[in-house]
C-alpha cells in the first residue's frame, strides 16, 4: 500500500545580488526539496522567479556541490585535493592565523567577501564580527555601486526610491544605463503596464539591450559620456525656461551654480562628446521638461567608469531641475536601501574590538597580493561569498597573487570556483535552502525572512557556523561570536528598531510567522522626499554639494573622460609589476585599428559568476561571446561565429565573435560572469578589465576598458 508522505512549504528569500529580493517557497518532502517557486501575492515577486533562479534546486543538488573540507595536495591551482575533517580544517586555519598574527600582526590577514548572498546574518554579520575581534585588515567594498551610492547620498541625503509599482503614474520614464529586463526582471511588468497606459519609455544605453528592445526610444551615447549628456539636458532646460525655478528656490542648494556649469554644455558640444545629434539632445530635454510625472531610473552599470561618480551626481541632480522630486510617478529610482540601515554596532561590535588597522580596496586585490599592500604584506586571505578570480578586475594579477607560496588562502564555497581552485583549504558552504537569514532589499520595501528548508547537504556549513568555529578555534569567547543564527538576527533587529521608526512593529517572531513584512513607511514618506525632508547637511537637495567639496572633489557635477580613454589600456597596470605588465603587453598585438570600449555588464542567465557553472543555464547563454559591430568586424577581419582574442596591456581572453548592430561602432560587449576554467583559454573578460579606481568612493571601473579584438589564430 502506498504511503503518502507529507509535503511542507517553507518560506524564504532569494539571496542573490538583485534588487528584486524575491520571496520564495520551498516544497519539502522526506527532508528533500522537491519544489521551488516564487510566492504568489508578493508585491514584487508576484508568484514567479527569474530564469536564473527558477532552476535553483539544480544548484542545491548539483553533483559538483562541494561536500567536504578539502586540503590542497598538488601545486596551487592544480585542483588536486584530499578530504579532511572540519576539526582538522579549523585547527589548521586557526593555527596558521595565530602564527601569522604573532609574526606580522592581524593586519596581514585579509577577509574578502561580497555578494554571494546579501543576508544580514550570512553576509553583514559574517563580514564584520570575527574580523573586528581579530583586528584583521578591512575591505573597501567598492566593486559594485560605491560611487553612485556616495553621489546619491551627497545630493539627496539618502537612498530612497519610489515603490516600483508607482511607475504606473509616470508619463515619461528614462531608463539610464540600466538593463532591468535582465537585472531586475520583476520591474518589467510594472513598466509594461505604464507603457500600455501611455507612458513614453526612453532607454539610454550604447547596447541594444533586452530592455532597449521594448522601449519607445533608444538613445546610444558613447560610453562614459552620460555626465555630459545630463549636463547638456540641463543646459537646454535652463536655457528654454523648462526648469522648475520655484521648486529649485525652495528645495535646493546651488541651482544657479549648476545652471552656470550646465551653460558650458550646449547641445553642439554635447553632440560632439556623446555622438548623439544636437536635435536628439534638445528633443529629449524638451520632452523631459514638459512630460510629467517623469521618472529617472538608473542602477550601477552606468557608473562603473573612471568618471562614474560625476556621472551619478549629474543623474541625481536632473530630476530636481524639473521639479520632479517628491512627485508620485516622478523622481529618481536608484535604490531603496536607505530606508533602514542595520545598526552597525549590533552587526559588528566594533566598539569592543581593536581598530581596523587598514582597509584594502577590493578592486585592487591583485595589486594588494603582489606588493601594493606593505607593512605587513597580506599573508592570509579568507574568501567567502565571492569569486574574485572570476569577478574582480585585472584577474591575471589576482591569480599571480594567489600563486604565492607564502600566501595562505582559505575559500568557503558552494562550488570549486576559479578562486577556490587556487586555495590551500576549501570549505563547503550551504545554500540558502540550508540556512537562516533576513534580507533587506534595495529595489523595494519589504523585508524577507529565510527559514532553513532542508538540512545542510553532506558536511556543508553556513558562513555563520564557520565563523563561530573559527572564533572558538582562535580562543575568542565573546557571547556575540557564539550566538545562534536567530539570536544574532534578533539582536540586530532589536537594536535597529530602537532607532528606526521604519521597523516599528517588526519582530523576529513576526518575520518568522509572516515571511514577508513591509517596512513601516508613513503616508507622507510613501513618495520619497514628498515631505520636503532631505537629510543632507543643508536639509535641501545639494546640487552644489558641500560633502563633495569637503572631500576635495568638485562640488558640482561635471564631465571629463575617464583616464583609460586618454592614457590607453594597461596604462595603469599595478606599479612595480613589470614582469606581469610585459607578459600582458605581449598578449596585445600592435594594431592599426582603434581600440574598442569593452562593456561587460550583466548576463541574462547568471548573477555575476554565480550560476555560470549550471549546465542548463550555460546552455541557454551559449559559448562565451563578444558582440562587435559589423563595421568594426570588417575592419579587423572578424567573422561572425569565429573565435577572437580580446586583449590589452593587462591581459587577454578568447571569445566567440557575434557580429551585430546591437552594439554601435567603437563599442564591444561581452557579458560578465563566465568562469575562466569553463572558458576556451582559461581566462575571462576580467583578464582585461582595469583595476584603476574611479573618481569617487574607490569605485571599480570595469567598463572603462579599451581593448583590441582580432581573429584568433
Ligand atoms: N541577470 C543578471 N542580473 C543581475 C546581475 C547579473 O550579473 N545578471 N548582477 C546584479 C548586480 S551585481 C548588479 S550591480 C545589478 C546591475 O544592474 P544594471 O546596472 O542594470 O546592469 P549592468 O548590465 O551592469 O549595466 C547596465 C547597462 O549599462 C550599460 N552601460 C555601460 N556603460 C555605459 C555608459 O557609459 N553609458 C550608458 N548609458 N550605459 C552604459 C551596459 O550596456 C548595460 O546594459 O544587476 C544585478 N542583477
Ligand atoms: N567584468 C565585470 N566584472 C564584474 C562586474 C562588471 O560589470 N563587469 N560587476 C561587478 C559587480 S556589480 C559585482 S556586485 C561583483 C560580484 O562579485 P562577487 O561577489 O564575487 O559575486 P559572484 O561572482 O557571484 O560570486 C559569489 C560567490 O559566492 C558563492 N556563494 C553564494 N552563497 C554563498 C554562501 O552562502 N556562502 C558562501 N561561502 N559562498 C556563497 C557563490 O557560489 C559564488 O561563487 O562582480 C563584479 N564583476
Ligand atoms: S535573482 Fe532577482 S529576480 Fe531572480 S529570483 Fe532572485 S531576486 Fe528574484
Ligand atoms: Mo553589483
Amino acid at each position: 500500500m502506498a504511503t503518502t508522505t507529507e509535503t511542507t512549504l517553507v518560506r524564504g528569500a532569494c539571496p542573490h545580488d538583485c534588487p528584486d529580493t524575491c520571496a520564495t517557497v520551498v516544497e519539502v518532502r522526506d527532508g528533500r526539496a522537491v519544489g521551488f517557486s516564487g510566492q504568489a501575492g508578493h508585491p514584487m515577486t508576484q508568484g514567479w522567479l527569474c530564469a536564473k533562479v527558477r532552476p535553483y534546486l539544480e544548484r542545491v543538488y548539483a553533483p559538483d556541490r562541494l561536500q567536504y573540507p578539502l586540503r590542497r595536495v598538488g601545486p596551487k591551482g592544480a585542483d588536486r585535493w584530499q578530504r579532511v575533517s572540519w576539526d582538522e580544517a579549523i585547527a589548521e586555519i586557526t593555527g596558521r592565523w595565530r602564527g601569522i598574527i604573532a609574526e606580522h600582526g592581524a593586519a596581514a590577514i585579509l577577509p574578502y567577501s561580497y555578494s554571494g548572498t546579501l543576508g544580514l546574518l550570512q553576509l553583514a554579520i559574517c563580514n564584520t564580527r570575527l574580523w573586528n575581534r581579530m583586528g584583521a585588515s578591512g575591505l573597501e567594498r567598492s566593486i559594485c555601486g560605491a560611487a553612485a551610492e556616495a553621489a546619491v547620498n551627497a545630493t539627496l541625503g539618502a537612498r530612497l526610491a519610489p515603490n516600483p509599482s508607482d511607475v504606473r503614474h509616470s508619463r515619461l520614464v528614462l531608463i539610464w544605463g540600466h538593463n532591468p529586463a535582465s537585472t531586475s526582471p520583476h520591474y518589467l511588468p510594472f513598466l509594461r503596464q505604464a507603457q500600455r497606459d501611455g507612458a513614453h519609455v526612453v532607454v539610454i544605453d550604447p547596447r541594444r539591450t533586452l530592455t532597449a528592445r521594448s522601449a519607445d526610444e533608444h538613445l546610444r551615447p558613447k560610453p562614459a559620456t552620460d555626465g555630459a549628456l545630463a549636463l547638456g539636458l540641463m543646459h537646454v532646460l535652463f536655457a528654454e525656461g523648462l526648469h522648475d525655478e520655484a521648486w529649485l528656490r525652495t528645495h535646493s542648494l546651488g541651482w544657479e551654480a549648476l545652471r552656470e556649469r550646465a551653460g558650458a554644455f550646449p547641445p553642439e558640444r554635447v553632440a560632439a562628446i556623446t555622438g548623439l545629434s544636437a536635435e536628439t539632445i534638445v528633443a529629449l530635454a524638451r520632452r523631459y521638461g514638459t512630460t510629467k510625472p517623469a521618472l529617472l531610473k538608473f542602477a550601477d552599470g552606468v557608473q562603473r567608469h573612471g568618471n562614474g561618480g560625476q556621472t551619478a551626481r549629474a543623474l541625481a541632480c536632473l530630476p530636481a531641475v524639473v521639479g520632479q522630486i517628491g512627485v508620485r510617478g516622478g523622481g529618481l529610482a536608484y535604490s531603496t536601501s536607505g530606508y533602514v540601515g542595520w545598526d552597525a554596532e549590533a552587526v559588528g561590535h566594533a566598539s569592543e574590538c581593536p581598530p581596523t588597522p587598514r582597509s584594502i580596496n577590493m578592486n585592487r586585490l591583485g595589486a594588494a597580493l603582489t606588493g601594493e599592500a606593505q607593512d605587513p604584506p597580506v599573508k592570509a586571505l579568507y574568501v567567502f561569498c565571492a569569486n574574485p578570480v572570476g569577478a574582480t578586475p585585472n584577474a591575471g594579477l589576482i591569480v599571480r597573487g594567489l600563486e604565492r607560496d607564502d600566501l595562505f588562502t582559505v575559500v568557503h564555497e558552494q562550488f570549486m570556483t576559479d578562486t577556490a581552485r587556487h586555495a590551500d583549504l576549501v570549505l563547503p558552504a550551504t545554500t540558502q535552502l540550508e540556512q537562516t537569514d533576513l534580507h533587506k532589499p534595495y529595489g523595494h520595501r519589504h523585508l524577507q525572512y529565510n527559514a532553513p528548508a532542508i538540512a545542510p547537504l553532506a558536511e556543508a556549513k553556513s558562513n555563520w557556523d564557520v565563523m563561530r568555529l573559527l572564533a572558538a578555534g582562535m580562543g575568542y569567547d565573546e557571547p556575540w561570536l557564539r550566538q545562534g543564527a536567530e539570536e544574532a538576527i534578533d539582536e540586530v533587529l532589536n537594536a535597529t528598531r530602537a532607532t528606526s521608526p521604519r521597523l516599528a512593529g517588526v519582530t523576529l517572531e513576526r518575520l518568522q510567522a509572516e515571511g514577508t513584512v513591509p517596512l513601516t513607511i508613513t503616508a507622507d514618506e510613501d513618495v520619497p522626499f514628498a515631505n520636503g525632508v532631505f537629510p543632507t547637511p543643508s536639509g535641501k537637495v545639494e546640487l552644489r554639494s558641500e560633502t563633495m567639496a569637503v572631500r576635495g572633489l568638485d562640488p558640482l557635477p561635471d564631465y571629463a573622460p575617464p583616464a583609460e580613454f586618454s592614457e590607453g589600456a594597461g596604462g595603469r597596470v599595478s606599479a612595480g609589476d613589470d614582469e606581469h605588465r610585459g607578459r600582458a603587453r605581449r598578449d596585445a598585438a600592435p594594431s592599426e585599428t582603434p581600440k574598442l570600449v569593452l562593456l561587460t555588464g550583466a548576463a541574462h542567465h547568471f548573477v555575476t559568476t554565480s550560476m555560470a557553472n549550471q549546465p542548463r543555464l550555460l546552455a541557454k547563454e551559449g559559448t562565451p561571446f563578444v558582440e562587435v559591430n559589423p563595421a568594426d568586424a570588417a575592419a579587423r577581419g572578424i567573422v561572425h561565429g569565429a573565435d577572437v582574442v580580446v586583449a590589452n596591456g593587462r591581459g587577454s581572453c578568447t571569445l566567440r565573435a557575434v557580429v551585430t548592430e546591437d552594439v554601435p561602432s567603437g563599442v564591444a560587449v561581452a557579458p560578465k560572469g563566465r568562469w575562466a576554467k569553463l572558458s576556451p583559454d582559461g581566462r575571462n573578460v576580467n583578464w582585461t578589465t582595469s583595476d584603476a579606481l574611479g573618481d569617487l568612493a574607490g569605485q571599480s571601473t570595469f567598463h572603462s576598458n579599451l581593448v583590441e579584438i582580432r581573429p584568433a589564430r
